[in-house]
């Protein structure tokens, strides 16, 4: 018996962990975590351990498929598929327009960048400029506030270096969400060993709330007020670092002025809070000399997104929690670029009002991108503009866009619906076309997107200048038929006579430098994957097939890219931090003015809050038909508080009907002494098409259905509400 190991990169989520497969006779045999990967320390979860049985899953397709004429999928050559769908892509241009034709980019577009690289180039040689992200269903206040609050160019501090951490509805330590970096269980405990203070906001006691100082269990959607109340306190007791808000800071004043209404005592009293408490969180925070506030999931899908992330951003600057000059950035760039290391900020940027308007709810494209909060109804509104076709590239709307039962009605309405996704999703089942690509282990890989990721906020991205690339381990299954996705789109380009102009990833930070970079990639021969991969990353501080020739990165390495030391600002600077951004003034304002209202939470009809939560087990809708991860959830849980449970006379294990304005879903009961009474926890992305029966012991029930796409959603980006919708719980009829 031969034995071998292999280091490998896990792409089954955005943090790229460093894993070793162990092989026997050439056969994988197991997956662990690398304790000498220098980023990740032996750190791994389920997902990657089960990765390599991904591969060989059953329910995986090994070929793609088109819809026949009675509904049915049957194979069909890659390379056919990708000239059928040319010629009905010119078809729908020539009657529709290019912008008929959009793009959805879901996780595993983000979690392959070159695909990713490839897919917008596609749709820029078309002409559509309809590119659509799940950003704007995720965390898309993040761009907004980003853009009207300005970005520090040396960037924050790194976990390591932090006093004090607030957690704001995200919890790291399951989801790998910035906050706690690589690894995140090792840093916590490590930061909180050597003294790092931990405050954090949530509904639910999470698996990152170990041995908190703070945990103020809130009602859902409270967070804006919540910030803005500890951001008056710091204001008002003039505990904020006044040198750095004086030489740095705009808009001190109007967002004093604007936070006036928010009473700590009022604000406590409507989250449900307790106001010594919250006092004591914000004299906490502003004690703290190298802080960091995450704000996740929560906060952004529960009303008020850009207005938690703006406050997110004016407490940063308001305590200067951002690296200074003459500090050393331990991280100067491996496959991105990064932002010049200077003590200063550009100042604000447009955050929306420059790019494609929508035909619905006024939208229009912003910092975030396109809403996809409003693509179903792009796609079922009739007249010019409609759009007729659509690409899936690694997402799966019918289980992730909200309104579930719209996105049903619009996969249906569409002339052309295009998926890549390795299984029959409940997307795919609805699609003319699937095209199955090769897998993670099948294919090369490397750190980027997480490196990318990294601009967006502490606790993203890797501390030091980390970078893996990864090579196939895995042949590609006997007598299948797969592709790369980046391939499969150069063959559509091919057929439509087009040249693609790939724009490359790793100068992200400078769209106008990205354009005169793009490399044209003509019709004809695809690249092979190593210089694909050097187009999709052209200019990145350490080449790409460099990093291939090196063994060490295999395993994962820290770079030889020298620490930067941050430089102090010309004297003829102008860019400040602006923290009285107008429109997020005026968004707070609003948000005030509920204090006068009573909660509906003590609404009669639907006394509950629903709210979305993560799973350790999976990521979304991907892989629940691994068993092992199947196995380890059990059924698809609705966590209530055992008082709650108590009340509706209802047991643990028992299937309850979740209902809400829109919609009714099942799921089984799950006692969780964790969650704040008044709440139901439920992972998203599970569940059945509305079509089916519902399957409350299988696949459980869809949380997206619950929600309006068009009602109570954000006028910046179009997310709808998600998380924190009014809903009663009951027990299941019978059968
Ligand atoms: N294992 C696993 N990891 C994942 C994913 C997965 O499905 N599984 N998904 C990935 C994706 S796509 C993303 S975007 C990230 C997201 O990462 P996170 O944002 O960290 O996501 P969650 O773990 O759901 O944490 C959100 C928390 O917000 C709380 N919450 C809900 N509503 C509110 C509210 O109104 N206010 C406050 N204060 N708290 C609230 C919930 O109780 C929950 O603990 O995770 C990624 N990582
Ligand atoms: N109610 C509610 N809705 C939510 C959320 C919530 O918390 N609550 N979370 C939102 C968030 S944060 C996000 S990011 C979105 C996620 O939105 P999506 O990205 O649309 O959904 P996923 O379930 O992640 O879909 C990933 C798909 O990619 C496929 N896949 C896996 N590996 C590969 C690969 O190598 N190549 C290709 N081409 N495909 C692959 C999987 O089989 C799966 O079908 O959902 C959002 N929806
Ligand atoms: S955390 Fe993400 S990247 Fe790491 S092993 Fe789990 S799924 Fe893979
Ligand atoms: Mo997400």
């Amino acid at each position: 018996m031969t034995k071998q190991q292999k280091h490998v990169m896990c792409r089954s989520c955005h943090a790229h962990c460093g894993l070793v497969v162990d092989f026997e006779d050439g056969l994988p045999t197991a997956t662990h975590g690398d304790k000498d990967n220098p980023a990740f320390a032996g750190f791994s979860c389920i997902k990657g351990r089960r990765l390599v049985n991904h591969h060989t899953l059953p329910s995986r397709l090994l070929s793609s498929k088109k819809r026949g004429p009675d509904g049915q999928h049957y194979d069909i050559h890659w390379q056919d598929a990708a000239a059928e769908m040319a010629e009905k892509l010119q078809g729908i241009i020539a009657e529709h327009g290019p912008d008929s034709v959009a793009m959805y980019i879901g996780t595993f577009g983000y979690n392959n960048l070159n695909a990713h690289a490839y897919s917008l180039a596609l749709m820029d040689a078309m002409g559509s400029s309809m590119k659509f992200t799940s950003v704007t269903i995720d965390q898309p206040g993040k761009g907004i506030a980003l853009s009207c609050h300005g970005p520090w160019l040396a960037g924050p501090y790194r976990v390591d270096e932090w006093d004090g951490l607030m957690l704001v509805g995200t919890n790291p330590v399951i989801s790998m969400n910035g906050g706690l970096g690589m690894n995140p269980a090792k840093r916590l405990f490590d930061a909180r060993k050597r003294g790092m203070e931990l405050i954090v906001f949530d509904l639910r006691k999470t698996e990152s709330d170990k041995e908190v100082d703070i945990y103020l269990q809130c009602r859902p959607g409270e967070d804006p007020l919540i910030l803005g109340a500890i951001a008056k306190i710091i204001l008002e007791e003039a505990r904020y670092n006044k040198s750095f808000v004086d030489a740095e800071v705009e808009g001190l004043d109007a967002l004093k002025a604007t936070l006036a209404p928010f009473d700590p005592g009022k604000v406590a009293a409507h989250a449900g809070i307790d106001s010594e408490q919250l006092v004591k969180a914000a004299h906490m925070l502003s004690g703290w000399k190298r802080g960091s506030i995450s704000v996740g999931t929560g906060p952004n899908m529960s009303g008020f997104g850009n207005a938690t992330e703006y406050l997110n951003l004016a407490l940063t600057s308001l305590m200067g929690h951002w690296r200074q000059a003459g500090e050393v950035k331990q991280n100067s760039g491996v496959f991105i670029t990064p932002a010049p290391a200077i003590a200063a900020s550009p100042g604000p940027m447009p955050a929306w009002g420059f790019g494609r308007k929508m035909r619905v709810r006024d939208l229009e494209e912003s910092a975030s991108g396109l809403p996809t909060g409003a693509l179903a109804d792009e796609i079922l509104t009739p007249g010019e503009g409609q759009i007729k076709a659509l690409i899936c590239l690694g997402g799966n709307p019918m289980l992730a866009w909200p309104d579930q039962i719209k996105t049903y009605e619009a996969m249906q309405a569409l002339d052309l619906l295009v998926c890549f996704d390795p299984r029959m999703s409940k997307t795919c089942e609805l699609a003319d076309y699937i095209i199955a690509p090769k897998l993670h282990y099948e294919i090369k890989g490397c750190t980027a997107a997480p490196e990318l990721f990294g601009m967006f906020g502490a606790g993203w991205g890797f501390e030091g200048p980390y970078g893996q690339v990864s090579d196939p381990i895995l042949d590609v299954p006997e007598g299948s038929d797969l592709c790369e996705e980046y391939q499969f789109i150069h063959r559509v380009a091919t057929e439509m006579n087009k040249t693609l102009n790939v724009k490359s990833f790793a100068l992200f930070g400078d769209p106008q430098e990205q354009d005169r970079q793009a490399t044209p990639v003509p019709p004809g021969e695809t690249p092979d994957p190593m210089a694909s991969w050097s187009i999709s990353l052209r200019g990145s501080p350490v080449a790409i097939s460099d990093a291939f020739d090196d063994p060490e990165a295999h395993r994962g390495k820290m770079f030889d890219r020298p620490p930067t030391t941050v430089e102090p600002k010309p004297d003829d600077w102008q860019g400040k931090l602006d923290i009285g951004n107008p429109s997020m003034l005026a968004e707070l304002e609003e948000i005030s003015q509920r204090l006068a209202q009573s909660d509906s939470l003590d609404d009669q009809d639907y006394p509950f809050r629903m709210i979305s939560r993560r799973i350790n087990e999976v990521l979304n809708s991907s892989w629940h038909e691994d068993p092992v991860q199947s196995k380890r959830v059990g059924h698809h849980p609705a966590f209530i508080h055992p008082d709650d449970l108590a009340d509706l006379g209802l047991s643990d294990g028992q299937v309850v009907e979740i209902e809400s304005a829109r919609a009714m879903i099942s799921c089984v009961a799950k006692a969780a002494s964790e969650v704040r009474p008044g709440c139901v926890a439920i992972p998203h992305s599970w569940g059945t098409s509305p079509n089916e029966k519902e399957d409350p012991l299988g696949q459980g029930g869809n949380t997206g259905r619950l929600s309006f796409s068009d009602r109570d959603f954000d006028r910046r980006t179009g997310i709808p509400r998600m998380s924190s919708i009014p809903i009663r719980v009951r027990a299941a009829a019978a059968g």
